[in-house]
This record gives C-alpha cells, structure tokens and sequence, in this order.
C-alpha cells in the first residue's frame, strides 16, 4: 500500500466492521475514517476520525490531501428501502459521493478507490435464479437505479481516463455488531436480535422470498481481496457479481429454530415485499472466483450459529 487509506461512509453497517479490519491490517493510523455522523466507540477510538458530507467535493478533497490518502473506499450510501421515500436524496448521495471520489481519481489525487455495487442493479426482467454476470439489468428501485448507474460510471472512468475503481454486487449483508439502515434485506438482521430478546419474529417480507445474503466476514474479505487483487486480474470495471448463499425467510428461521427451539415467527409483508420480488433469488458469481480467487467461508448453519453467539454476548 502506497499512503493512507480513507473509508467514506465508516459509520456504517460495513464500513465500521472494514475500517476496524483495515487497522488491524495496516496500522490504526494508517486508516482514515470518515462519516457524516460519529460512530461506534471501538472505531472513534482506534484511529484518526474526520467528520465530512461525502457530497462535498470540497471536504472529500480536504481530507484526502491532509492524510496523503492514496485508497478509498466509498462507503456512502442511501438504501434500497430508505431510497424509495427520498428519491432525489437518495440518487443525490449515492451519486454525487460516486463522482467526488472518481474525479479525485481522474485527477491523480488518489489512486485506487473501492465502491460498493448492489444485487439491486437486477430487476423484474432479470433472469432470476442463478443471475449471469452479464444480463438484462432493469432496474425498478432508485436504489437500484442508482447503482446501475454508477456501475457504467465507473467503467467510463476505467476505460476513458485509465481509473483503478474496483466493485462488487453486494448481496444482504447479514452482522450484529453494527445495524444497517434501511436496506430490504435487512429483515435477516432483525430476526436475530428479536429471536435473541423475544424469542419472535414478524418478517416484513413472505415466508418463500429467496434472496443472495452473505455474512460480514465473507463481505469484508471480498471487499480487501478485489482491492488488493493485481490489476490485471479485475477484468470487470463495471462491478462482479457475489454469492455465498441464499435462503428465505422461512428457511432461516427454521435454522434458528434448530438452536432456539422456542422460536416462532410471523409474516406481514409491506412494501419492501416489491422491492424483494424484483432481485434475483440466486447468484452466479463464477467470473468473481475465476478473475480473482472470490470464495466463501460462511453458509446459512455457519452464519446462524455465529450470529446467534454474537447476539447473546452483546446482551450479557
Ligand atoms: C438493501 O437491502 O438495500 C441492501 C442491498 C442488497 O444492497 N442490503
């Protein structure tokens, strides 16, 4: 590594977890977190924190200048769910934070940067089970849209001014040291920390919605192995598609049941239903594991006892 790294967004559900892994790699100071709001104890007081809007150029700028940063990882964004009640905001942040660090880039102020994609870049006309790399992409979510959208913004800027942006179709993210704000996936989030304190849960989507998910470890690893990756290697500027696993709702509660025999579970489907019903069910992320050795650790009995471990000890 070249300078000092900066994660935009490190408040966040993964950026807090990636920012604290990147200390433990590289040296807390190396690591520049930023937020637009302060975060979790362990990472304020771990290493350097600056507080910045990741739509403002100026600021972004600032900082990348003040620590000589020579990585980013933009973290930033507004969720497929919070998306749909604030369009303009959310295609505002997601990508005016886009092009902030792309042009840093463009100018050679920066030389690497990573930027999230989403299973969200799918829609309704995508191929649903087992979704190829390469496929119709309408999306039907401003979310959705907005991460299409970037991903043809980050291959323009690859291929017309030689950029080295790096991105992966993040599935649902599933952790219990951060929440996550927002996302429709979120829903294999909260059933753990009801299971946990209550020992129910009502699910906001059906019992038979499969969607991709991954645990945090997984996306962490994926996310430091495509930017640590030789160049060559990342055939895609666009960004890969990711998998680990997918179930449903009824499916991980039954995995839950296996180790909480008391729990029950209940379904009221709302408007994140149609958001769920428009992504893929299932992933085929093959190119991920062919261009840059992408492999899983973690699948749905692994994830349910790690999540169930982590949720009890935060209790105690
Ligand atoms: C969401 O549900 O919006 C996110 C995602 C799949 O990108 N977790």
């Amino acid at each position: 590594m070249a300078g000092k790294i900066l994660i935009i967004g490190a408040s966040g559900q993964i950026g807090t977890e990636l920012s604290l892994k990147l200390r433990e790699i590289h040296g807390n100071e190396q690591i520049i977190a930023s937020d637009i709001r302060e975060g979790k104890s362990d990472l304020m007081n771990s290493g350097p924190f600056e507080v910045a809007d990741a739509t403002n150029a100026e600021q972004i700028g600032q900082i990348v200048e003040k620590y000589d940063i020579s990585e980013v990882y933009l973290m930033a964004a507004m969720l497929s769910a919070t998306a749909e009640k604030a369009p303009m905001k959310a295609w505002h942040l997601n990508m005016d934070s886009l092009f902030n660090v792309l042009n840093l880039a463009k100018d050679k102020k920066i030389e690497k940067v990573f930027w999230p994609s989403s299973i969200a870049v799918f829609g309704p006309t995508t191929p649903k089970n087992g979704t190829p790399q390469n496929t119709i992409m309408e999306p039907s979510t401003v979310y959705g849209i907005s991460k299409q959208t970037g991903e043809r913004w980050c291959e323009y800027f690859h291929r017309i001014y030689g950029v080295d942006v790096r991105s992966i179709r993040y599935p649902g993210i599933i952790s219990y040291r951060t929440l996550p704000g927002g996302g429709t996936t979120d829903y294999a989030i909260e059933i753990f920390h009801e299971a946990v304190r209550k020992g129910e849960y009502t699910s906001f989507l059906s019992e038979n919605t499969s969607l991709p998910m991954m645990y945090m470890e997984d996306a962490i690893k994926a996310t430091i192995d495509i930017m640590e990756a030789p160049s060559e290697k990342i055939k895609i500027r666009s960004a890969y598609n990711l998998s680990a696993m997918s179930f449903t709702p009824k499916e991980l509660a039954e995995e839950i049941k296996k180790q909480l025999s008391e729990f029950t579970i209940q379904y009221k489907p709302d408007f994140r239903q149609r958001i769920a019903d428009s992504w893929p069910s299932s992933i085929d992320d093959s190119q991920a594991r062919r261009d840059w050795g992408w492999n899983h650790n973690f699948d749905i009995e692994a994830l349910t006892t790690e999540m169930l471990k982590g949720m009890k000890a935060q209790l105690q």
